[in-house]
C-alpha cells in the first residue's frame, strides 16, 4: 500500500512564511536569479539566520561586488552597498571601522573573490575584520554568460573553453586557513536548512568568517557542478572533526571530491577593531605621560 501523506497547501505554506517574520528581510524586489539558481537559498538562509537572531534590518550592512551573485543587496531589506566588480572587503572593512555595532555581510562570487579580487581577502582575514563572507561559488561567471573562473574544475568544456579548461582550480577552503581566516566553513544550496544554520554560526562568530557555499549556474553549467553532481559529491564533516585543529581543516579541505559540509576551523582572537581600541587606549596614555609630567 502507497504511504499517503499528508498533502501541504500553498496557502498554508505562505502563511507558515509570512507569521515566521523572515520575509521582513526580503526587499520588494524579486529576485532576478534564473529559476533554479543555488542563490534563492543563499537568501533563503540568510533572512532566515537573521530573523533566528533577532538582528534588526537597520543593523545590517549588505556588500557585494559585481556579479549575479552580487545583485544579492537588492533583494534585502536592509542596509547594502552594491561596490565594484572585486572590491567588496575594502568597503566592507571602512564600514565595520566606521561602526563596529553594524553585522556586515560581504556576498560576491568566484570571479569577484578570487579572480579581481584575489589580493584583498588574505588580508581582511589575516586582520580578523569582525565581517561575514558569504562566497557564492558556482564555478563559473554566470552573469558575464559562462567564462570560466578561478574555481573552474579542469577539463570544464564553457563556451569559452571549447577546448577545455586548461587550468588548476584554486582550493578556496585551503587559502582562507592558510590566511588566517578565525572561522571557515562549508556548505550548499542544495541543503538550505543545513546552509541557514550555517549563514547564523557565520554571523554569530566574532571575527573574520568565511562560508564557501556550492550554488549550481543552472544556466550556463550542465555538467560540473550541476545538482545531480553535488547531490552525490557532497559529504558532512566526520562528527569527530576538532574545529580547533588546522591540520584537520586542511586535510578535510583537500579533499575536493567529497567536500565536507560543516564548520572546519574557529578560534577565539582579537578582532581589527579590538587592536584599535588597544591603540587609542595606548596611545591617549602616552600623550597623557608626558603632559602630565610637564604640569607637575
Ligand atoms: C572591473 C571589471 N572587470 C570585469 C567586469 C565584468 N564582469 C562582471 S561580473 C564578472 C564575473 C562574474 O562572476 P562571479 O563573480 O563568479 O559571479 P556570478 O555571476 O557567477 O555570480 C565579470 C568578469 C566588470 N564588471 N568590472
Ligand atoms: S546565470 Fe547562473 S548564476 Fe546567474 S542567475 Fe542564472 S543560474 Fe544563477
Ligand atoms: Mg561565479
Amino acid at each position: 500500500m502507497a504511504d499517503l501523506r499528508e498533502p501541504v497547501y500553498l496557502e498554508n505554506k505562505l502563511a507558515e512564511v509570512r507569521d515566521s517574520g523572515r520575509l521582513d528581510y526580503r526587499s520588494k524586489s524579486l529576485p532576478t536569479w534564473c529559476p533554479g539558481c543555488g542563490y534563492f537559498s543563499v537568501a533563503e538562509g540568510v533572512t532566515k539566520a537573521l530573523n533566528d537572531l533577532h538582528i534588526a534590518n537597520k543593523d545590517v550592512t549588505v556588500v557585494s561586488g559585481i556579479g549575479c551573485a552580487s545583485r544579492f543587496p537588492f533583494f534585502t531589506d536592509t542596509y547594502g552597498f552594491h561596490t565594484l566588480h572585486g572590491r567588496t572587503l575594502p568597503v566592507a572593512t571602512g564600514i565595520k571601522v566606521a561602526n563596529d555595532d553594524l553585522t556586515v555581510i560581504v556576498v560576491g562570487g568566484d570571479g569577484d573573490a578570487f579572480a579581481i579580487g584575489g589580493g584583498h581577502i588574505p588580508h581582511a582575514a589575516r586582520r580578523n575584520v569582525d565581517i561575514t563572507y558569504l562566497l557564492f561559488d558556482n564555478g563559473i561567471y554566470g552573469l558575464t554568460k559562462g567564462q570560466t573562473s578561478p574555481t573552474s574544475v579542469h577539463g570544464f568544456k564553457t563556451g569559452t573553453s571549447p577546448f577545455e579548461n586548461q587550468d588548476q582550480p584554486l582550493n578556496p577552503l585551503m587559502m582562507l586557513l592558510s590566511y588566517g581566516s578565525s572561522w571557515v566553513g562549508q556548505a550548499y544550496a542544495g541543503e538550505p536548512h543545513h546552509l541557514a544554520d550555517m549563514i547564523a554560526k557565520a554571523v554569530t562568530h566574532r571575527g573574520f568568517s568565511y562560508l564557501h557555499i556550492l550554488s549550481p549556474c543552472v544556466t550556463f553549467d550542465k555538467t560540473s557542478m550541476t545538482y545531480s553532481n553535488l547531490n552525490m559529491m557532497v559529504r558532512d564533516l566526520p562528527e569527530n572533526h576538532d574545529t580547533s585543529d588546522m591540520m584537520a581543516a586542511m586535510k578535510e579541505a583537500a579533499t575536493v571530491d567529497h567536500p565536507a559540509l560543516g564548520v572546519f576551523y574557529e578560534e577565539a582572537r582579537p578582532t581589527l577593531a579590538d587592536g584599535f581600541d588597544e591603540i587609542i587606549r595606548r596611545a591617549q596614555g602616552r600623550a597623557a605621560g608626558p603632559a602630565a609630567v610637564a604640569a607637575e
